[in-house]
């Protein structure tokens, strides 16, 4: 079988191995499950949209002749990441995680870690304070449950419409951040408290350092079960993994 890899993406890590790929001559397909409106512009053909579940993983990997499936998805995306361990577990195909490690608090750090998103509201049961709510769109309204607070929301696109957040202030701005930037945004905005998921990466990490610099606590959504799957930290050791899974005739 001809190598021909699926990368399921969305991060920075994502782009860095499309570019790494794409410089090498590997056939590959980047895939995005359609959440922004323009999405970053990737160096290999580029689909976009949910599969339909593992099954519709499955069938797309027969139906494409995927040779492997890198899952280059953000931490949180634990969805696509069981779908992707489950199809490629159904269809025989090699599978690996490009992930990158968690944020760990440094000296000095203020951090209040919970374990998903309704702990961090009802951590937030606590008299009115400016926070800058670093989660994007998908789960903002489950903070209308602490109304009493201003939300500064940080989102990829314009909002189609008015977050159901009675006092809030939404600015629209797309990473990798830099620090100076959400350093000036906190001070800007007087922000009290930073909630965010423990993505890591470099493209996120902005917001850790600012609060550092600032002495401002964070409270830290911690990352959900992930499936047992072998990882790779970097793009070459994707490479790597690759030479030693050369591509073979699907598993039966
Ligand atoms: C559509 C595709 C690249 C990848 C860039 C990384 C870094 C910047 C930081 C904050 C946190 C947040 C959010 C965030 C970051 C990178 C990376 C990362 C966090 C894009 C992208 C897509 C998405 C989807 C989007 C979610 C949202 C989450 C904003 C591209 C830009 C908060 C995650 O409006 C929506 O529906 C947004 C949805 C999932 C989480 C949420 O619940 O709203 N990412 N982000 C992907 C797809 O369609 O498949 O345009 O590049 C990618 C990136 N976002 O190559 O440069 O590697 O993590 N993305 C979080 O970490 O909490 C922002 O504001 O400080
Ligand atoms: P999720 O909750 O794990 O997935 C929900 C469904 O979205 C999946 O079952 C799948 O639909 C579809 N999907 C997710 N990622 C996809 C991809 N790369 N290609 C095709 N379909 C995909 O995922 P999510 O948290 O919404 O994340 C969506 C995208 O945003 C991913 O690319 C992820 O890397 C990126 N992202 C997410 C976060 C975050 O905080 N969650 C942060 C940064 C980037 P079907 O079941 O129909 O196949």
């Amino acid at each position: 079988m001809a190598q021909h890899l699926l990368i399921l993406g969305g991060t920075t890590e994502a782009s860095a191995l499309a570019q790494t790929v794409a410089d090498q001559g590997i056939r590959a397909t980047f895939s995005y499950a359609g959440r922004v409106a323009n999405p970053r512009q990737q160096p290999v053909p580029t689909r976009n949209g949910g599969f339909g579940g593992a099954e519709g993983l499955a069938r797309y990997i027969r139906d494409h002749n995927i040779s492997h499936v890198i899952d280059a998805t953000h931490p949180f995306a634990a969805q696509m990441s069981w779908n992707a361990f489950h199809a490629c577990t159904e269809t025989g195909t090699p599978l690996t995680a490009l992930t990158r490690p968690a944020w760990q608090a440094e000296p000095g750090d203020n951090w209040q870690h919970v374990p998903d998103i309704d702990a961090a509201v009802a951590a937030l049961n606590t008299p009115a304070e400016r926070i800058m709510l670093a989660l994007g769109r998908m789960h903002l309204e489950a903070f209308a449950a602490q109304p009493q607070h201003h939300y500064v929301l940080r989102l990829v696109d314009a909002p189609i419409e008015t977050p159901g957040l009675p006092h809030h202030t939404v600015t629209v701005a797309r990473g990798p951040f830099k620090t100076a930037d959400d350093i000036a945004l906190f001070k800007t905005h007087a922000i009290d408290r930073i909630v965010c998921k423990n993505a890591g990466g470099r493209g996120a990490e902005a917001k850790i350092h600012a609060a550092r610099a600032l002495g401002l606590p964070i409270l830290m959504i911690d990352r959900p079960n992930l499936p047992q799957r072998t990882e790779c930290a970097t793009p070459d050791a994707v490479m790597t993994w690759l030479n030693a899974h050369p591509a073979t005739d699907r598993g039966v």
